[in-house]
């Protein structure tokens, strides 16, 4: 799963034409590298950053969705929280949504879901919105997690939701320690095999934690890292990674298919 961010401060050169064509390049570029599925989103989620209103967020992902789903034969996602945004993005050409709140901001997601037969991701996060980055660490992240995913599911399947449409995810990162984040990893094989209905997706690309195991390595110096934890999540379980590097990561990949093919 490529990452392709719209909002504004992803593409430096201003001016819509160009934000779009931007992005339209970059998911040409993510499809010719291998990437399976594109997600769009136009809330940056990262610590300390405001809610955006749901038009401006709708009017920031319908172009883009729009211009790469008459264009590429590649599933779209929307990563976005917000039910309305969902239902402009899917009327858009969009075949999946990708809740980073796993239905703990709008439960109505999972009708919009229902009522379209989308794939639905369900994101593990702790917090609201604003604290999601600040959480105090819980004793039992692993316990916690899958406390939370049945909590998820039992929402979205009395909404609708198809289980075959419902994908997992740890949501590395959201209020969670770096130690967390490494243990969520080296446990994914428990929780794959509590949950052997769902895929399950993990995103550790150039995550902050990465940065701080690597002493300090900016977002740029991440690459390495977010490789071996792509694989130790393949090895482990997961069946879809979400990458903002897709070339490097879906070869990382191939070798462990090979590997794991043998
Ligand atoms: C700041 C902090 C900026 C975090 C961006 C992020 C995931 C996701 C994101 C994930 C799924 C990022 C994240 N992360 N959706 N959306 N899984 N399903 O690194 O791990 O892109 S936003």
């Amino acid at each position: 799963m490529g990452i392709l961010n719209v909002t504004p401060d992803s593409f430096s050169d201003g001016g819509r034409f160009s934000d779009l064509d931007a992005a339209l390049a970059r998911a040409q570029e993510m499809i010719g590298e291998g990437a399976a599925i594109i997600d769009i989103g136009g809330e940056s989620t990262r610590p300390g950053s405001a809610r955006v209103e749901q038009q401006v967020e709708i009017d920031r992902v319908v172009p883009v969705i729009e211009a790469i789903a008459s264009r590429f034969d590649v599933p779209i996602s929307i990563d976005t929280s917000k039910s309305a945004v969902a239902e402009a993005a899917i009327k858009a050409g969009a075949e999946i949504v990708n809740d980073i709140s796993g239905l703990r901001f709008d439960e109505r997601i999972a009708d919009v879901a229902a009522a379209t037969n989308a794939g639905l991701v369900l994101m593990h996060s702790r917090g609201e919105f604003e604290s999601m980055h600040s959480k105090p660490p819980v004793e039992n992240i692993v316990a916690e997690v899958s406390n939370d995913f049945r909590r998820s599911l039992a929402i979205a399947e009395d909404h609708g939701v198809a289980k075959v449409k419902i994908v997992l995810d740890l949501g590395i990162g959201f209020g969670k320690a770096v130690e967390q984040n490494l243990e969520l990893l080296a446990r994914l094989d428990i929780i794959a095999g509590a949950f052997p209905d769902h895929a399950l997706l993990v995103g550790a690309s150039r995550k902050s934690f990465i940065g701080r195991v690597l002493n300090g390595a900016p977002p740029d110096g991440r690459l390495s890292g977010s490789l071996a934890a792509a694989v130790i999540a393949v090895t482990n379980g997961a069946r879809i990674i979400r990458a903002h590097d897709v070339k490097a990561t879906v070869d990382a990949l191939t070798i462990v298919d090979a590997v794991l093919g043998e």
